[in-house]
């Protein structure tokens, strides 16, 4: 008789071989929206994660004398604030040492009082509101820009770059898409620009007609969108389809290939979006990370994974430098860490933000974003 044995159960085997040694397993979470509208972002975040686990479990570390297995905990709270207190809660109680994530501003802040009440570390990869590091937890770290940086390039760029005098604001009421929103406002006026509207929906809507055809009314030079690419791919579709040739400006929560595809034939070079960090090839190892990524995933990178790999190799690496896998021993160290990251250096501010960070510009050229300014 022929046996078969599946290439999953000869990897899985391979694995637990590798493992068969280790001492002890070490949980590290990682919360993402897996489900709902913006799955695409958030499977791109927890694949970073994957990744960032498997590199540290090949090198079979020590760590307090044990050779250590990390085993990656990975929670959906679908992007909802709600759903994340509660799969934040439950890794909690899964006892994980640190948490990568969430994604989006909106349910990071909510959160971060839970790991922050625990004494668990959080490090998130995306979410930018400047808020979530404002609120004096020690336990809360961002690794990408936060939206006074981003909100205040975007607008500089509506202004100097695009020469706008009129400027209309859109966003989707989040944490996120309002508080870039308000930024990117506060720095058009402080340049001498004109907000001619304020309108909103929210981050479930499709059908911004009603919106745009009050947008038209004012003719602005830019229109500005503070929400995610499954609202922003439908909303600039429309903007060009009601007529509107303003210029198109949309932050990190947009700047993707999603984007592309869901707004189809409404892109042009008048397209612009930003990312709360530097483009691929600004990376120290973006080449390679990129490359590794659509091997090991047969997809390609949307935005955040490359900063996802990071968080949890920072986090991973704070373990290492302190010899602990205790969070009150380690967390010092995370606070202190300088270390040469995928995306450039991983080292904090007081506050938890990172240090230097950047935002890039792009512009929809043909078929693809290009990179027309990064902004320091
Ligand atoms: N920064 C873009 C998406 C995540 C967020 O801040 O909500």
């Amino acid at each position: 008789m022929k046996t078969v044995v599946s290439a999953s159960a000869l990897l899985a085997s391979l694995v637990a071989a590798s493992f068969a040694h280790a001492d002890v397993e070490v949980k590290v979470g990682q919360v993402s929206p897996m489900s709902g509208p913006i799955a695409h972002l958030g499977k791109d975040n927890e694949a970073g994660a994957i990744l960032a686990v498997e590199d540290a479990n090949a090198k079979k570390l020590k760590i307090g004398g044990q050779v250590v297995k990390f085993v990656l905990v990975s929670e959906d709270d679908a992007g909802d604030p709600k759903t994340a207190t509660v799969v934040a809660q439950k890794l909690i109680d899964a006892k994980v040492v640190g948490v990568i994530g969430h994604l989006n501003s909106g349910t990071s802040i909510p959160a971060s009082r839970l790991y922050s009440d625990a004494g668990i570390p959080q490090i998130t990869p995306s979410a930018t509101n400047p808020k979530y590091t404002a609120q004096g937890f020690k336990t809360t770290f961002r690794v990408v820009a936060n939206d006074i940086q981003q909100g205040g390039a975007m607008g500089q760029f509506a202004m100097k770059n695009l020469k706008a005098k009129t400027v209309a604001i859109i966003d989707d009421r989040t944490a996120y898409g309002q508080g870039l929103a308000d930024q990117v406002e506060a720095r058009v006026k402080s340049l001498g620009g004109k907000v001619v509207a304020r309108e909103y929906g929210t981050d479930k809507t499709t059908d911004w007609m009603s919106v745009l055809t009050s947008v038209k009314s004012h003719n602005p030079d830019v229109v500005v969108y503070g929400g995610m690419d499954a609202t922003a791919g439908p909303l600039l579709q429309q903007m060009r389809r009601l007529g509107l040739k303003s210029g198109f400006i949309v932050g990190d929560g947009a700047c993707d290939p999603e984007m592309i595809k869901l707004a189809g034939n409404g892109m042009d070079d008048k397209a612009y979006c930003t990312i709360a960090g530097v483009p691929r090839d600004k990376m120290p190892k973006g080449k390679e990370f990129y490359a590794r990524f659509k091997k090991r995933f047969g997809m390609d990178v949307q935005t955040y994974s490359p900063y996802e790999y990071d968080a949890m190799t920072a986090l991973i690496t704070a373990m290492q430098k302190a010899d602990s896998t205790d969070p009150k021993v380690f967390l010092p160290t995370l606070a202190s860490i300088k270390i040469p990251g995928v995306t450039g250096i991983i080292q904090f501010t007081p506050a938890g933000d990172i240090q230097n960070g950047s935002v890039t510009v792009n512009q929809f050229d043909k078929t693809d974003w290009k990179t027309v300014a990064v902004v320091h």
